[in-house]
């Protein structure tokens, strides 16, 4: 790819957010696609963690919430799904590649090719342009925006639920593994949205509570007309101010929508919020980019 540019730096700072097209080759999206298509193949979920994903409050409560599967996901590979694809014993209602909503949430450190990505020399370079001293890999997820299920993401800030002090450390890197449209699910943006601080952080519950967190605060009513879309092409990368407020589509197309996305705090003069539903743990410190 044409390395990013000064230009480019300055429009992530104004928008929140940054296209880079082209910024990974198809085969290095067709490998991790392969991966993860054996990950989905071996996939092995008892049915008590068969864990609808939503990312509505109320469903976020009773689905996520009401388990630990998602709260000790941090240093872990699991697999959460779309809504309807259980029956009411937890037998698969749609053939098992077409159930999975997300897999999270450390390919990065546990897959070796999602590890050869995440630090590939592009992406660490990137990190260098952007001025990151000491950034460190916080958590991974695929995303797979199934077709005619895969369900909406509602608008929200990142920094909601990786909240750091100060605020402004965060950033998500959104790989499109296929050509994301929208028609098939892709992200919309409130562009400059990224500067005012966040409306609602989510926290870990005192323990032994269902649902095992809950909200602080509440996101604001944002109108359609604010957002705007934002297609790419397989390959490209777009890279997410942890304010910026975001949201994607469900997707009722016939295409799926296959993301790999990263999250890295930039770990200098930063405090991690003991808050998080995500902890770095004794099995899992959070990996620094550079390694
Ligand atoms: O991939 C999507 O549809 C949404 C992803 C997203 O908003 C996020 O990871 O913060």
């Amino acid at each position: 790819m044409a390395f990013v540019t000064e230009q480019q730096i300055q429009k992530f700072h104004e928008d929140g957010f940054l296209v880079l097209e082209e910024f990974f080759t198809t085969e290095e999206c067709d490998a991790m696609r392969k991966q993860i298509h054996k990950i989905i193949a071996d996939m092995e979920v008892p049915p008590h963690c068969r864990t609808e994903f939503s990312t509505k409050e109320e469903e976020q409560l009773q689905a996520q919430g009401s388990t630990d599967y998602f709260l000790t996901s941090g240093d872990k590979i699991r697999f959460f799904f779309e809504r309807g694809v259980f029956d009411k014993k937890g037998e698969f209602l749609v053939p098992k590649e077409k159930s999975v909503n997300k897999i999270g949430h450390a390919l990065h450190a546990y897959d070796p090719i999602f590890k050869q990505m995440t630090h590939s020399s592009k992406v660490q370079e990137l990190g260098r342009k952007l001025g990151l001293e000491n950034p460190v890999v916080v958590q991974s997820m695929y995303i797979f925006k199934q077709p005619g299920i895969g369900g909406e993401v509602t608008p929200h800030q990142d920094a909601t639920f990786l909240y750091t002090e100060p605020l402004g450390r965060v950033l998500g890197l959104w790989i499109a593994l296929e050509d994301a449209t929208q028609e098939n699910g892709c992200l919309w943006f409130i562009p400059g949205s990224h500067t005012g601080g966040v409306t609602r952080q989510m926290v870990r519950a005192p323990p032994g509570s269902i649902p095992c967190v809950q909200f602080l605060g509440s996101e604001q009513p944002y109108e359609d007309s604010q957002f705007i879309p934002v297609p790419i092409s397989k390959g490209g990368l777009i890279l997410i101010h942890g304010e910026v407020v975001h949201r994607s589509e469900l997707n009722s197309s016939n295409s799926s929508r296959h993301v790999y996305t990263f999250h890295l705090m930039e770990a200098k003069d930063t405090i991690w919020s003991r808050e998080n539903w995500l902890q770095p743990t004794p099995e899992l410190p959070f990996p620094s980019l550079y390694l």
